[in-house]
């Protein structure tokens, strides 16, 4: 199996993490951002989206992100990470949505506009509006969380990895957030997993004031 895309991209981190979780084993293969290599046509004959992360699996090409752990969960997971039940799926894959509709498009806009942009071109008014919706949604989940250990239940599932891996990001890169207390708990919970350690919780300097991609 092969993984394509740099590290520092949050999208190909959490297939990463994920993999770990699994215990499979993959070839990473860099690419994007400094690595470059997109907008080859052999690229584009992979991902017509010219983007990252893309999973090969043998003859299968599977590209997005939230598609990829879908893919995995249904093929490699077993009963823990996916079952054949619609409506019990339903529990954890409204995470994977809301994260990547609501909760991931504010985090990118704090992100690309305060750590992304040099301090002379900040727009402060337009990283605080989304650190607002951020915020917003930090008390959604921490009322969500006094009820149970994981988004939704006493077990981890794809709704934790996917909401899970925007919190270091939003906490470490310089604006002040203050995680809620079940949230802070949570978080607890997953740093101690090996596979966010390594993956969520890297060096992403990198980027600091970095526009293009
Ligand atoms: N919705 C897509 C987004 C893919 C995406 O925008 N990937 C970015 C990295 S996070 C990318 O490939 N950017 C070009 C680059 O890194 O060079 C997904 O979740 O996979």
């Amino acid at each position: 199996m092969k993984i394509y895309g740099r590290a520092t991209s949050f999208n190909v981190q959490k297939v990463l993490w994920f993999l770990d979780e699994l215990d499979i084993s993959y070839e990473h293969i860099e690419l994007g951002g400094r690595f470059g290599g997109l907008d080859t046509g052999e690229f584009a004959r992979l991902n017509p989206m010219k983007k990252v992360p893309l999973l090969v699996d043998g003859d299968k090409i599977i590209w997005e992100s939230h598609t990829i752990l879908r893919y995995l969960a249904a093929s490699y997971g077993g009963s823990q990470w996916y079952t054949d039940n619609a409506y019990e799926r339903s529990l954890y894959e409204r995470w994977m949505d809301w994260s990547h509709l609501i909760f991931q498009p504010a985090f990118m806009g704090t992100f690309w506009g305060y750590y992304r942009t040099p301090t002379s071109k900040r727009d402060m008014a337009k990283v605080n509006y989304e650190l607002k919706t951020c915020l917003e949604c930090l008390n959604t989940l921490n009322e969500v969380l006094s009820k149970s250990e994981y988004l939704t239940g006493q077990s981890i599932t794809l709704g934790d990895i996917c909401v899970g891996s925007v919190i270091y990001r939003l906490i470490s890169q310089g604006l002040t957030v203050e995680l809620p207390f079940n949230v802070a708990q949570w978080y607890e919970t997953l740093k101690s997993r090996d596979g966010y350690k390594k993956w969520i919780m890297s060096d992403y300097s990198e980027l600091k004031g970095r526009e293009a991609y």
